[in-house]
């Protein structure tokens, strides 16, 4: 058996995802019309035997405790956990995560009392399946002290990652953390055919580390100020003549740290056939088990959507979409390319007969390119259509980012509004 625990690293002070971050930590995003951006990791892990897990996030939201505590249950025999550290001080205090690497070094007291040989770092705002048992194996084999999992990446994306070059024998020989367009040409591999012909010359770091534990402690005694695993620690571990191996990985991943890449990934679920895929008997996607009534539709015209449980639509069309759990669409409303993320409880009736708007999207309204939070109000005759050439903007209820309208958290939308 191999003896690992995994880390997950939820989020730092960025605020890529903002508005959807405003009001919970970055883990406790919805996605996919009923789970949350940690399960992607913690099912990874499930399903990869790795049953030890900690998610190290800036803040504690009241959402992302509630959802782990709800869903996450080992049996007295698994010794499985999934514990929430937090760094619960403020930007300025010590105590804050600097970074990815001080994240981590910080929570390493955490891990004494947990028998392991080896640490697998993970982030947390990615979209992919990826078998940790096969990664580990690798990392085994080769005798490596660390293996970071890797992806070709196109020129244009390769400024956002580090980038490395490798040998015949898998090793890393250099790396360099976000280089700088002008500086790319020297940066390219070799990769198989079908990467090359879709012009993927560059070998990224997906962010997914593996770690000797010795030699995680052993690299952070050596660098006591180092904050950052892709600027400061895996550069200078190469640099020391460390076994540093790549572990290509050839499926689907997709980053969805920004507003832009979260809306991309949502709406690539309504694909046909998904490059992500939710509908595997083998590689489960868990979440919340809510017990929810299943999904009630009215004359509603369908293509290409997903539909969560324990919504009520009316609507006239949904086309190209991700309706979340209990949402709640009026008569005549239109809907394309957008996510509504749903409610978080029922209203009563009394309760929406005594409100001006209740929670859920009104009648006759159009909605295009948009997100939609959690407990919203959209009056009726709303129309909200985003295009790339609007400018990003915040207002209270909503923000535009590439061209794609964000409703805030519980944002009202009174009737007649033109965004
Ligand atoms: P980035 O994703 O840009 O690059 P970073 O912002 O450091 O790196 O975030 C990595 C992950 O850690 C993200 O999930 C982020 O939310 C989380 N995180 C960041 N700071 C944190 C903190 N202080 N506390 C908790 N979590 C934190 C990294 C690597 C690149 C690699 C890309 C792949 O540095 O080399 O190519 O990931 O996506
Ligand atoms: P999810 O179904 O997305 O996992 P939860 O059921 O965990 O969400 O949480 C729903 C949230 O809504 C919880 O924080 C819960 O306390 C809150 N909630 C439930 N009913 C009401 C209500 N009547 N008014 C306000 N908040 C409520």
């Amino acid at each position: 058996m191999i003896k690992m625990i995994s880390l997950i690293l939820g989020g730092g002070a960025g605020s890529r995802l903002y508005p959807l971050t405003s009001e919970r930590s970055k883990p406790a995003v919805p996605i996919g019309g009923k789970y949350r951006l940690i399960d992607i990791p913690i099912s990874n892990c499930l399903n990869s035997g790795v049953r030890r897990m900690f998610v190290l996030t800036q803040f504690n939201s009241a959402s992302l405790n509630q959802h782990i505590q709800n869903t996450y249950h080992f049996d007295m025999f698994s010794h499985g956990f999934v514990n929430i550290l937090a760094a619960e001080q403020t930007p300025s205090s010590d105590n804050w995560f600097q970074g990815t690497a001080d994240a981590v070094r910080q929570s390493m007291h955490h891990l004494r009392n947990h028998d392991h040989d080896y640490i697998l770092v993970l982030s947390g705002d990615q979209l992919y399946q990826m078998d940790f048992e096969l990664l580990a194996k690798y990392h085994i084999e080769k005798d490596a002290d660390l293996t970071i999992a890797t992806i070709p990446v196109v020129a244009e994306d390769a400024p956002g990652f580090g980038i490395m070059k490798v040998n015949a024998e898998g090793r890393i020989e250099d790396f360099t953390e976000k280089p700088g367009p002008d500086l790319l040409p020297d940066w390219k591999s070799v990769v198989p055919e079908k990467y090359s012909s879709a012009g993927k010359h560059y070998l990224a770091s997906m962010g997914i580390y593996i770690f000797k534990k010795a030699f995680l402690e052993k690299l952070f005694a050596d660098q006591p100020d180092a904050t950052d695993f892709g600027k400061e620690i895996i550069p200078s571990a190469i640099e020391g003549g460390y076994k540093i191996a790549s572990y290509a990985f050839d499926e689907y991943w997709s980053d969805i740290g920004t507003i832009r890449s979260f809306f991309d990934a949502n709406i690539a679920l309504t694909d046909n056939i998904p490059d992500f895929n939710l509908f595997d008997n083998d590689k489960q996607v868990f979440t919340r088990p809510r017990l929810l009534a299943p999904a009630k539709v009215f004359g509603t015209w369908f293509n290409k959507a997903i539909i969560a449980e324990g919504c009520i639509i009316h609507a006239k069309k949904i086309e190209r979409s991700v309706i979340g759990i209990r949402s709640r669409i009026g008569e005549g409303t239109e809907i394309s390319e957008s996510i509504i993320m749903g409610n978080d409880y029922y209203e009563t009736m009394e309760e929406m007969e005594s409100v001006q708007q209740p929670m859920g999207i009104g009648e006759d309204c159009e909605i295009h390119r948009a997100i939609v939070d959690k407990n919203c109000r959209v009056g009726d005759k709303v129309v909200i259509i985003g295009n790339t050439e609007l400018e990003d903007v915040e207002t209270d209820t909503y923000v535009i980012r590439d061209g794609i309208i964000v409703l805030k958290k519980g944002a009202h939308i009174p009737d007649g509004t033109v965004i």
